[in-house]
């Protein structure tokens, strides 16, 4: 096995009480209706009962002999209850069963397909199938993916090799692997993506013209087969590259109507395209800012031009200065995207939505949530994730992201009162936005097996199922990848769940401490580098020196970042005493010999999470080489490589930051463990 089937392996049921049972309820099928995504479903759910039992179920096709097993939409299955009908929203559905009958009905054909993969699920997990009452909506509206892919075929922070979407500045004919890709994404409730990098260069300009168009619609034709709208990156001075205008300003009429044109032709080859994704003044791209226009003027254009088709924008707040003058304590990159956007509350079009990272920063192993989630009730506002682990070892190290993920999906912003976590804002309930939900960056590429390290699957499925359902515990989320991936024996699942739940942990305390963040490589982002971003323009430092370390962000004393929250969580960070450790330095300045609540020190802090998360990345790759023979070889020698890599190169990020924080501060380790290596 290569790990090219991700979850949906269908592995063979042995258990015989378990395979009678699922037989009868698959004996016969009808299902209603024949449009492409109900195709989709029927493919699934044939190839799926195929591999799980080894049969090949009977279809009916309305022939009045009654089926053991129903599906449909509501509208095409009669039977189904007014109570049941009630309770389905869009893209939702329903499974039940009695009497030996299973039915399956989705409020729409997307809730069909979503569905069609519960009902595989339920097989994978081994559930018996009798006594069936699942009533599931997603709990988010837009619930998407970004690729980061240009077209000559590299992915910007791709750790899985190429794209599967262009290669020579073309999109690839292997129309085949974008569909398994669909297929992999629509099993996980995914419904939107945007398959072209957020940096639109030049050549990526031209995907919103007539040349690439075709190609597009060929992708958007696919996906839409998996109930996913397709979406385009944009560059905002397409105007001026593609349309030969002297300006992009956005209250230039000239410029209106070339995007109203434009887009009035992007519908003639893809009639339910979703809409812009848009990184505007940012890390060196055009926007507003150059013709002295707000962001809510510059994303408005755009939504009135998609409005008449009902496209919407997708805005980045992931706006800052990456000019900055290292030496200004007081400016403060984590300020950025609240300062832009917040005074623009109530401004813009309500197809336009926020998109904004998770952290203020830029996903690193550890940062406080954005404070601005919940600051703007008029504004739509969406939360994007990083799947692809650019700060998190690249996925050549084990970080398995979904405990923070649900961290950050559960952490109460107060913007409405108490019981205002971040799920209830991007979910729409909180503020009863228009258009809103999660989209996260994809690690996916042309590899074999996708991810590059076959563990990381689990995140991409993770981040699906959160998105889908922000409730489910990190438990559920984990138990259902891990058996779908490798199967029965439950001491791998055993083994595999504990390592995956460790692993962020793991990460984080061999890696830069309490929060500090940015010790890695300067431009790719792999590896320690204690000073590699300390002294440059980006607005990333930890402004160590021989008393201590961590920036200044109180109101009291430093950059005044901590009022961007609501009260309680401003007087949580804005003093030492209930800051907490984890963000301790990522809000505080603090000399080395402060002392932690955990009641340590600072620096001896640092010397014991780098001495025992070495020890834990060699843990791991015990743990895995305990499953040997358990696991089949070619899945087994991949995992094992990456993790004798990981176990290795935490040695050399323990070694370097504990040297590092040895030399500034002078302080010996308690412990009397050798700091740097002989
Ligand atoms: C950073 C990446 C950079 C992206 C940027 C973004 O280093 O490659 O272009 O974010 O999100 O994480 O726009």
């Amino acid at each position: 096995e290569t790990g090219y089937e991700t979850w949906l392996r269908y592995e063979e049921i042995t258990d015989s009480a378990l395979h009678t049972q699922y037989r009868a309820y698959f004996q016969t099928i009808e299902i209603k209706g024949n449009s492409p995504i109900i195709e989709s479903a029927k493919e699934e759910l044939m190839q799926g009962l195929r591999s799980l039992l080894g049969v090949t179920p009977k279809c009916l096709s309305a022939t009045g002999e009654q089926a053991s097993c129903l599906i449909g939409t509501i509208a095409d299955v009669a039977e189904v209850s007014q109570a049941i009908k009630e309770r389905l929203r869009e893209e939702g559905y329903a499974i039940y069963s009695e009497k030996g009958r299973l039915v399956l009905v989705g409020k729409t054909e997307t809730g069909v397909l979503y569905g069609t993969f519960h009902l595989l699920r339920l097989l994978q997990m081994r559930d018996h199938l009798h006594d069936l009452r699942i009533v599931e909506n997603p709990r988010n509206q837009l619930r998407m993916i970004n690729e980061w892919d240009n077209m000559d075929g590299s992915i910007e922070r791709g750790y899985a090799g190429g794209s599967i979407f262009f290669e020579h500045n073309k999109v690839t004919n292997n129309l085949q692997r974008i569909k398994d890709y669909a297929r992999i994404l629509s099993s996980i409730g995914i419904n939107a993506i945007a398959f072209n990098n957020v940096n639109v260069h030049e050549e990526e300009t031209k995907l919103i013209t007539r040349k690439f168009l075709p190609d597009v619609a060929k992708v958007a034709n696919i996906f839409r087969q998996y109930g996913i709208k397709t979406f385009l990156s944009i560059n905002y001075a397409s105007p001026i590259q593609l349309g030969k205008l002297e300006t992009a300003d956005p209250l230039d009429e000239k410029v209106r109507a070339w995007w109203k044109e434009t887009v009035a032709d992007i519908y003639r080859y893809i009639p339910d395209f979703g809409g812009f994704l848009v990184k505007a003044d940012s890390e060196h791209r055009p926007g507003p800012f150059t013709y002295g226009r707000n962001h809510a003027e510059g994303a408005n254009m755009l939504a009135e031009a998609l409005a008449p088709f009902g496209g919407i924008v997708l805005w980045r707040c992931f706006v800052y200065n990456c000019l900055q003058d290292w030496r200004d304590r007081k400016t403060d990159r984590a300020r950025a995207a609240y300062d832009h956007f917040k005074p623009l509350d109530g401004l813009f079009h309500d197809n336009v939505v926020l998109q904004i990272k998770n952290g203020p920063m830029d996903f690193q192993v550890r940062e406080p949530v954005s404070p601005l989630f919940g600051a703007m009730p008029k504004t739509n506002q969406m939360l994007e994730f990083q799947i692809t682990q650019e700060y998190t070892g690249q996925q050549k190290h084990l970080c398995y992201l979904v405990p923070q993920w649900k961290e950050i999906l559960d952490f109460d912003t107060f913007a409405n009162g108490k019981e205002s976590p971040v799920k209830s804002i991007v979910d729409g309930s909180q503020y009863d936005y228009k258009v809103s939900g999660i989209t996260a960056v994809s690690n996916v590429g042309n590899d074999e097996n996708w991810t590059g390290h076959l563990l990381a699957q689990a995140n991409l499925y993770g981040y699906g199922r959160l998105t889908w359902n922000p409730n489910l515990s990190t438990e559920e989320v984990t138990t259902e990848w891990t058996r779908a991936t490798f199967g029965d024996n439950e001491e791998v699942i055993q083994t595999i769940h504990e390592m995956l739940l460790q692993s962020w942990l793991i990460y984080e305390s061999y890696t830069a401490p309490l929060g500090v963040g940015w010790m890695v490589e300067p431009g790719h982002h792999y590896g320690p580098n204690v000073d590699g971003y300390e002294y440059s323009v980006w607005g990333t430092y930890h402004y160590a020196d021989c008393h201590g370390i961590g920036v200044d962000r109180t109101v009291a004393t430093g950059t005044g970042y901590t009022a961007q929250y609501f009260a309680e969580n401003y007087e949580l960070y804005e003093h030492l005493e209930t800051c907490p450790d984890s963000l301790l330095l990522f809000f505080h300045h603090v000399p080395y010999t402060h002392k932690l609540k955990s009641g340590v020190t600072v620096i001896q802090h640092i010397y014991d999470t780098h001495f025992s998360g070495a020890e834990q990345a060699e843990q791991l790759l015990e743990s895995w080489r305990s499953l040997e023979g358990k696991v089949d070889s070619e899945r087994f020698q991949q995992v094992l490589e990456r993790l004798e890599h990981q176990a290795e190169h935490a040695k050399e990020w323990r070694d370097v930051i504990n040297t590092y924080f040895y030399r500034k501060s002078g302080i010996p380790d308690e412990k009397k463990r050798t700091i740097y290596p002989i």
